[in-house]
């Protein structure tokens, strides 16, 4: 396989670990857990699992030489960079433990389980993929690990290799499944383990106890380097106004943390847009008076940032978008006789089957996006609210209402446009340092925890601004971090997922900033990830991290 000089050299790095995961470790077990909420239906539902004590690893003296471990590894869900460090780090950890373990990867994610696809991981596979980006040494996937026929295919296959434990990498979601599939194995007396490793750019899989998911670190890096990019451009040609929507399925840290490392002009945060019940009408009202402002300071140009979450967010088009799935599901019309209705026949056939208040936020839309919203759904006939052009969608609102500004004599700059959507460019970079000191941590740790006989335990590496050396490694009850939920209309116990915090050290800095970041351009280009350099450049932390710990 042909590589690049960079990855060549990369091969080479190793990873940093905290020191009490370089040499033999001591188990100090802390205080008992409970979740987070709803105490009595969690512990419940998890007899076995719930209520164990918090674990850290510290400096131990006695030899970790073992018995032979053999492991299976899941990635699950959205690529994230750093995960083939996390597998390398469980890899090196149980040939620490002895030579003899044996490390096997389900192939495409939770369905390599299920169907009984895997790779054995050996030194040569491994070694090819250090320090890389991407899910792509056995793939990745969406199945859900969550019905009881699933968990005893997969038992089938762990007998069958002899495996004691299995690691799922994933995000709250899939960690939720291997948490309950730890359970369950705990139940039945199984003797395989499950343990959980934090994965997810979206960066919302955190708490006190896990301060971050592997992979945001390089990916809010990339979408940095990006945004820099362009504002440079935008700050050179002066003519453009650039509307840039960031990944991140629901929560807003993405644009955050991209917001503090680049400083643009405006960044719309969900979690607030929710917390003030803003309109859409309110949200492009906001955007346009940053717009006019610098146009009359002869600044006809910007850099908006738009999470990707945002439509759900907005409390009006929320209940729009419930109707929508509801109507075009259950209504009177198939999908077939829908589509070949006229666009215009269409629209109003919608605007007339909806509440009177969602037809008014329907009608305000601009027709591309209306229709948009109107065709494309899943297979359950739902909205797919992540296709929403939610950057074509402010940019359209906002020139339409600068027109009739124009016309009333209340704005006379220029408003032209480009759009961008960044998301997939950053899933699968090379890990930063700090992602690939992380993950190949949390690994090590994984396979700590193996050995040690855990299981419903999440891999944790927390003190993650200090430097490496001086992280503490450990395992948190995944229970812990639990809550009661509802999905599909029942009540079900899952991770609590993490908002941006309002009330938060990060947010709290970004709104103090952002007055000054709208009017007087103080862009920040934050240049391309490095690997090689000083410290002070290659090895730091994200902001948000910062913040929260200062
Ligand atoms: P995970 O939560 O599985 O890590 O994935 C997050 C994410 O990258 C979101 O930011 C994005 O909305 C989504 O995945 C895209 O999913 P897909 O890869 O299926 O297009």
């Amino acid at each position: 396989m042909k590589i690049s000089a960079l990855q060549k050299e990369r091969a080479k790095y190793q990873p940093k670990l905290p020191k009490s995961l370089k040499s033999t470790v001591k188990l100090v077990e802390g205080e008992k857990t409970e979740s987070v909420a709803d105490k009595k239906e969690i512990e419940e539902r998890f007899p076995n699992t719930y209520g164990m004590p918090l674990l850290t690893f510290e400096e131990g003296k006695e030899s970790s030489q073992k018995e032979p471990v053999n492991v299976g590894v899941i990635l699950s869900g959205g690529q994230a960079p750093g995960g083939h460090n996390v597998i390398s780090g469980i890899f090196d950890g149980v040939k620490n433990i002895n030579p003899e373990s044996k490390l096997y990867g389900f192939l495409g994610g939770p369905e390599g389980l299920i169907e009984h696809k895997y790779i054995e991981l050996t030194s040569e596979i491994i070694d090819d993929y250090r320090n890389t980006g991407g899910f792509d040494i056995i793939g990745s996937g969406r199945t859900k690990l969550e019905k009881k026929k699933d968990f005893d295919k997969g038992l089938q296959i762990a007998k069958d290799l002899g495996l004691n434990a299995l690691v799922v990498i994933g995000g709250d979601d899939s960690n939720t499944n291997a948490c309950v599939l730890a359970e369950y194995y705990a139940k039945i007396n199984s003797g395989v383990q499950v343990i959980g490793c934090p994965k997810t750019i979206d960066g919302d899989l955190k708490n006190e106890m896990i301060e971050a998911s592997f992979g945001f670190d390089t990916a809010t890096k990339v979408y940095s380097e990006l945004i820099g990019n362009i504002q440079r451009d935008a700050n050179s040609a002066k003519k453009y106004w650039h509307f840039i929507k960031l990944m991140g399925r629901s929560a807003s840290h993405i644009g955050l943390e991209c917001a503090l490392k680049t400083q643009p002009n405006i960044t719309l945060i969900s979690e607030e847009v929710a917390q003030k019940q803003q309109t859409l009408g309110e949200i492009v009202e906001y955007m346009t008076g940053i717009i006019v402002k610098r146009a009359e300071n002869g600044d006809n140009f910007g850099v908006a940032l738009i999470p990707e979450g945002l439509i759900e967010f907005i409390p009006e088009m929320n209940i729009l978008i419930s109707e929508l799935s509801d109507l075009l599901a259950e209504g009177s019309l198939s999908e077939k006789e829908f589509k070949h209705l006229k666009k215009s026949h269409r629209l109003a056939w919608v605007a007339e089957h909806i509440s009177p208040k969602s037809a008014k936020v329907f009608q305000s839309l601009p027709s591309g996006i209306a229709t948009q919203l109107t065709l494309d759904r899943d297979s359950h006939g739902n909205v797919q609210v992540s296709l929403i052009e939610t950057e074509k969608l402010l940019g359209e609102m906002v020139k339409t209402r600068l027109e009739e500004m124009k016309a009333a004599k209340e704005f006379s700059g220029k408003f032209g446009t480009q759009y961008h959507f960044f998301g997939y460019e950053g899933r699968c970079a090379a890990p930063s340092n700090f992602d690939a000191d992380y993950c190949y941590s949390l690994g090590s740790t994984a396979s700590t925890l193996i050995s040690t006989g855990k299981t419903g335990y999440m891999s944790s590496v927390r003190n993650l601004t200090a430097p490496a050396d001086e992280w503490i490694a450990g395992g948190v009850p995944i229970t812990m971090m639990m809550n009661m939920e509802k999905r599909n209309r029942k009540m079900v116990p899952v991770i609590q997922k993490a908002l941006v915090e309002l009330d938060g050290a990060p947010y709290k800095y970004f709104v103090s900033k952002r007055g000054e970041w709208a009017y007087s351009t103080q862009f920040i280009y934050p240049g391309p990830i490095q690997y090689f350099g000083p410290s002070e450049v290659c090895d730091q932390p994200t902001e948000t991290l910062k913040l929260e710990k200062s």
